[in-house]
C-alpha cells in the first residue's frame, strides 16, 4: 500500500528500518533474555538524527510530528518493541514540554533531547492511580521558590535511565482533577531516586521502575504551564503518544507476521512447504489484512493529530485499540503459524507476543479506550441532536 508519505518520512522510515534491521535484530532476544538497556542502540538513533524528529527545528529536531515519531517507533518495533521504547517513552516524557512548556523549558530542555544526549520519562501511575488518572497521591507544595514533591510513580517507563521526568502531582487536593499540575524534574535533584528494576513478562529490554520523591525540592520555574493544568497536561498528552503506542503495536506485528511468513516458506511437512496448506494460508492472509487495516487508521490519525485538529482523543484511542489487538492477535496467529519452533525462545515470535500484551494495557488500557471513544461518540451524538 502506498501511503503517500513526503520524501523527508521516507527517508525518516528507511533510516529507522535500517537500524532495526542492522543493530537491533541481531541482538534482540539477548536484550529481552538479560533485560539490558539498550543504551548503544539510542546512540545509533541519535547518530542517525532521529531522536528529534517530533522536535521543532528551532530547539534542533526535524521538525516533524507525532507521524514521524509513530514512523520511527513503528519501525523500531519490528525488530525489538523494548527497545523501541527507550525512544519512544523519551517521546512520552517529553510531549508536556513541547505542548505546555515555556520558551525558557523548551530552550532548556529540548535540544538535549533532540540531540539524544538526554532521555525523558512520564510520571503520572502510581500504585493506586493507573485508569483513575485522578487518584494520584504525589503532593507538590510550593514553599518560597521552590516546589516540595513527596510521593511515588510507579511502572515508569526509561525510569532511572531518563535524565528529564515530567510529572503530576496534586498542588491543591480539593479540586480534585483540577488540583493537579506537571513539572520538569531533573535526575540528580535530592530527594530523587529510583526503586528497583521491575521483572517483566516482556518489554524486557526496556527499564521500568518507580520514581521516589521524599521531600525533592525543585525550583519553582520546572511547573509546565500554570498550577491546576496537571491533568490536562496529561490527557493531551496521551492524546499525542497513544498513536506512538499504536505504532508500536503495529511494527510488532510487522515483525510477527513477517517471520511467520518466512517460516511458512522454508518449513516443510507432508513433501511441500506449509506455506502451500491452505489452513495456513488463510492465517496468513488474515494477519496481513488486520495489519493493514491497522496502518490505515494509526497513520490517518498521527495526520489528524499533527493536522492541529482539536478533537483527537477518540481518534487516537481508536488508533490504540485497533493497533495493539491486531499485534495480540497477530502475534498468537504467529506463534501459532511456526508451531513448536514459535513457542521456542531462540525464535521471535514468542517475545513478540509477549511484548504485545503490554500495548493493550498501557497508555490507558483497551477499556478506558473504549470509554474514552463511547463518551465522546454519546457527546458529538447529543451536540448534532
Ligand atoms: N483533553 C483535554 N481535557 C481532557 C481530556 C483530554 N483528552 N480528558 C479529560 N479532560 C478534562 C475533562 O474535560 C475534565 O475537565 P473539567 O474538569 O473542566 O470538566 C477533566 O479533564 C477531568 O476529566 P474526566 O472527568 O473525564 O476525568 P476522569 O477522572 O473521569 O478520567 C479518564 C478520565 C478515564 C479518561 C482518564 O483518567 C484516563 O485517561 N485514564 C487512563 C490513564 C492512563 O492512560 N494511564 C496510563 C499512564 S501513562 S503510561
Amino acid at each position: 500500500m502506498n501511503y503517500f508519505l513526503t520524501e523527508e518520512q521516507q527517508m525518516i522510515k528507511e533510516l529507522a528500518a535500517r537500524i532495526a534491521d542492522e543493530k537491533i535484530a541481531p541482538v534482540a532476544i539477548e536484550y529481552d533474555r538479560e533485560g539490558k538497556f539498550p543504551h548503544d542502540i539510542m546512540k545509533h538513533i541519535a547518530q542517525s538524527d532521529l531522536c528529534g524528529v517530533y522536535i521543532e527545528e528551532k530547539y534542533g529536531g526535524l521538525g516533524g510530528g507525532v507521524f514521524e515519531m509513530s514512523l520511527v517507533v513503528e519501525e523500531l518495533s519490528r525488530a525489538c518493541g523494548g527497545i523501541a521504547l527507550a525512544f519512544a517513552g523519551t517521546g512520552l516524557g517529553t510531549f508536556p514540554i513541547i505542548l505546555f512548556g515555556n520558551e525558557e523549558q523548551k530552550e532548556k530542555y529540548l535540544p538535549d533531547i533532540a540531540s539524544g544526549s538526554k532521555m525523558a520519562a512520564f510520571g503520572l501511575t502510581e500504585a493506586d492511580a493507573g485508569s483513575d488518572a485522578a487518584g494520584i497521591r504525589t503532593t507538590a507544595v510550593l514553599d518560597g521558590d521552590s516546589y516540595v514533591l513527596n510521593g511515588t510513580k510507579q511502572w515508569i517507563t526509561n525510569g532511572g535511565e531518563a535524565d528529564i521526568y515530567t510529572v503530576i502531582a496534586c498542588t491543591n487536593r480539593s479540586k480534585g482533577a483540577r488540583g493537579f499540575s506537571a513539572f520538569i524534574v531533573e535526575k540528580g535533584t535530592p530527594g530523587f531516586s529510583f526503586g528497583k528494576k521491575e521483572d517483566k513478562m516482556g518489554i524486557r529490554a526496556s527499564c521500568t521502575r518507580e520514581l521516589v520523591f521524599e521531600d525533592c525540592r525543585i525550583p519553582k520555574e520546572n511547573l509546565l504551564s500554570r498550577e491546576g493544568m496537571g491533568f490536562i497536561v496529561a490527557m493531551k498528552t496521551l492524546d499525542r503518544t497513544r498513536p506512538g503506542v499504536a505504532a508500536q503495536a503495529l511494527g510488532i506485528a510487522t515483525g510477527a507476521f513477517n517471520a511467520a511468513l518466512k517460516y511458512s516458506r522454508e518449513r516443510v511437512q507432508f513433501g511441500q512447504p506449509v506455506s502451500s496448506f491452505q489452513a495456513v494460508q488463510h492465517m496468513l492472509a488474515d494477519m496481513a489484512i488486520q495489519i493493514e487495516a491497522a496502518r490505515c487508521l494509526v497513520y490517518q490519525t498521527c495526520k489528524h493529530v499533527d493536522s492541529g485538529a482539536k478533537d483527537i482523543s477518540k481518534e487516537s484511542a481508536m488508533a490504540k485499540v485497533m493497533a495493539s489487538d491486531t499485534a495480540m492477535k497477530v502475534t498468537i496467529d504467529a506463534v501459532q503459524v511456526m508451531g513448536g519452533y514459535g513457542y521456542m525462545k531462540e525464535y521471535p515470535v514468542e517475545k513478540m507476543m509477549r511484548d504485545a500484551k503490554i500495548t493493550q494495557i498501557y497508555e490507558g488500557t483497551n477499556q478506558i479506550q473504549r470509554n474514552v471513544i463511547a463518551l465522546e461518540l454519546i457527546k458529538q451524538a447529543s451536540q448534532s441532536k
